[in-house]
């Protein structure tokens, strides 16, 4: 910003009335104070928030007041509405969410700006309000308690600070447009040295504060240290190894196990909910003869088992990348219902996360000797990535994600379907959610090949059913059989390849898959919604 030359009295030097010859230069027009007045509003907000999440490094990062505000939006939103955002931006929905916020906070600071410059003092007001409703978003998230208030307290209080102190000062060089300011001692140049010395150290303050407490809190960099230093202990019951037959190694099609990295995650938590294992416990609650409770070195001193099992999402979309496949390591979920004794007319367990989310799994799936239900710890050899639910979640093999998967777990409530629901079960999703028989084609994925002949590959699912055969058509042609790969379970997908003697032009390429009970996929397109997509994927191939 130059100091030699007043940007703002230059600006507007001429025509301006107010001024008599020789005076000192004076004040910003009437039109600037405004956008200044917003400006001190956003200053106000940003610092604000800035400060908030320099206190949740200390409180806790589940008290940053614009991650709770948005969790809050997210369990307050009607289903279809969520269904429509997911619909329209996938995965990328959480960042629309922030951003949308973000904008919200921007008009609203403006304004409480601009109230607290010509009405004051409703900007403060209007700060006071909106700080208060964050607040109780941060008290009433099911992780939260009254000490989270803190955070937002303080970061207000140092908010209606700077908003009271650059509304004043703004005043007072605005006022230097007026000739009664003559009688005031200073010149308009010293004001507005002032004012914007303040707003900047204010606003680069709250920035860089802000910002680097944000990333410390996003690293949650506590429990991280803990899972990193963690040994899983070695299975009583290893899963059998892995048949050679089962990865066909063909460029581009998805790895039998899918590496963490790749692996998708779907859930509703803004934030990673930042569990202790040393504090975790699991409860099991409900109809049951036995009230059960177990400690992280109780599950881990208990004989773990090894299991190798596809997770889906149901809002995977035909040809999606919603599922994976991956080596759990943990305790069966039967033994502990054993414990617990799950009473007479129970047929669900609700399952509950540490950031409130459930799941309502029925009763006799966890209880089937024959399902490999586990109390997962480990994931492809590693303890949970904290975003796979870190230190313990479920995974149900033949289940989907939403009525099975509870990431960072700390209940079971042995109930009923008449009488509790999980949390998409309430939002227009099934109540059960068995996975369906799908299939998909990895490579090629459209595009142009070379005429000769190509390996079309891909994968094929029926969690716990199993899949019998794939078959390709190409064309619409009649469907050929494709040649399965190994596996390791019925639990798993399959990997299957059909050699395509691939001519000159345009061609489509379709898959259907037949799973253990003979059924053959359904060619009926259906959306996610209510209980899993249906139909064949197809993709449309250039031949040169
Ligand atoms: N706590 C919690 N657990 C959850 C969810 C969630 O939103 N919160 N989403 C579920 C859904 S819909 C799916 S598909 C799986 C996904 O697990 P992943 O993210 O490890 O792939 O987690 C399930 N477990
Ligand atoms: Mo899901």
């Amino acid at each position: 910003m130059s100091t030699a030359a007043d940007p703002v009295t230059d600006a507007r030097a001429p025509g301006s009335g107010n001024r008599a010859a020789g005076a000192t230069p004076s004040g910003p027009s009437a039109r600037r104070t405004f956008w200044l007045s917003a400006l001190v509003g956003v200053i106000a907000a940003g610092v604000t928030l800035g400060v908030a999440e320099l206190v949740a490094v200390f409180v806790g990062a589940a008290s940053s007041p614009i991650f709770a505000v948005g969790a809050w939006v997210i369990d307050l939103v009607p289903g279809w509405f969520k269904t429509v955002v997911i619909d329209l931006f996938g995965t990328a929905d959480k960042a629309v969410l922030l951003l949308s916020l973000a904008l919200l906070i921007l008009v609203l600071a403006a304004v409480a700006g601009v109230l607290e410059y010509s009405w004051p003092p409703w900007g403060m007001v209007t700060l006071i309000v909106v700080a208060g409703v964050a607040a109780l978003a941060v008290v009433t998230r099911p992780e939260g308690s009254g000490i989270l208030a803190l955070s937002t307290v303080v970061g207000m209080v140092a908010g209606v600070v700077v908003l009271r102190a650059l509304t004043t000062r703004l005043h007072r060089w605005r006022d230097r447009t007026r000739p009664v300011s003559a009688a005031v001692p200073g010149t308009a140049a010293l004001d507005r040295r002032s004012f914007v010395v303040y707003a900047s150290v204010a606003a680069v303050g709250a920035a860089i504060v802000g910002f680097g407490a944000r990333m410390a809190n996003a690293g949650s960099t506590a429990v991280s240290t803990v899972r990193t230093a963690l040994k899983l202990p070695a299975p009583a019951t290893p899963a059998p190894a892995i048949p050679t037959g089962a990865e066909l190694d063909i460029p581009d099609l998805s790895s039998y196990v899918t590496p963490n990295a790749e692996f998708y995650r779907i859930d509703t938590a803004l934030q990673v909910p930042s569990v202790d294992p040393s504090s975790w416990r699991l409860r099991i609650v409900g109809m049951v003869e036995n009230e059960t409770e177990i400690t992280w070195d109780q599950l881990l001193a208990l004989p773990l088992t090894e299991h190798l099992a596809t997770l889906s999402c149901v809002s995977n979309e035909v040809g999606g990348g919603l599922i994976g496949n991956a080596l759990w390591l943990g305790y069966p979920i039967r033994e502990l219902l054993a414990l617990a004794k799950p009473k007479g007319g129970a047929d669900m367990v609700l399952s509950r996360s540490a950031d409130g989310w459930t799941a309502g799994t029925p009763l006799d799936v966890l209880q089937d000797a024959d399902t490999e239900a586990l109390l997962a710890v480990g994931m492809n050899g590693e303890p949970l990535p904290i975003e796979h639910g870190f230190p313990v979640r479920m995974v149900v093999p033949g289940l989907y994600g939403y009525v099975s998967a509870t990431k960072w777990v700390t209940e079971l409530k042995v109930t009923t379907f008449a009488d509790d629901f999980g949390y998409w079960s309430d939002k227009g999703w099934s109540e059960k959610g068995p996975i369906k028989t799908e299939s998909r084609i990895d490579t090629p994925r459209g595009g142009t090949v070379k005429a000769g002949t190509v390996a079309v590959a891909g994968v094929a699912w029926s969690p716990h059913t199993g899949i019998d055969a794939v078959e390709v058509r190409i064309d619409e042609g009649a469907w050929q059989k494709a040649r399965l790969a190994d596996t390791a379970s019925a639990d798993t997908w399959r990997q299957w390849v059909f050699e395509w003697d691939a001519s000159v032009g345009s061609h489509t390429v379709e898959v259907r898959a037949t799973d253990a009970t003979g059924y053959t996929q359904t060619s009926k397109q259906a959306p996610p919604a209510p209980d899993g997509a249906t139909g064949w994927h197809r993709v449309s191939v250039n031949v040169s």
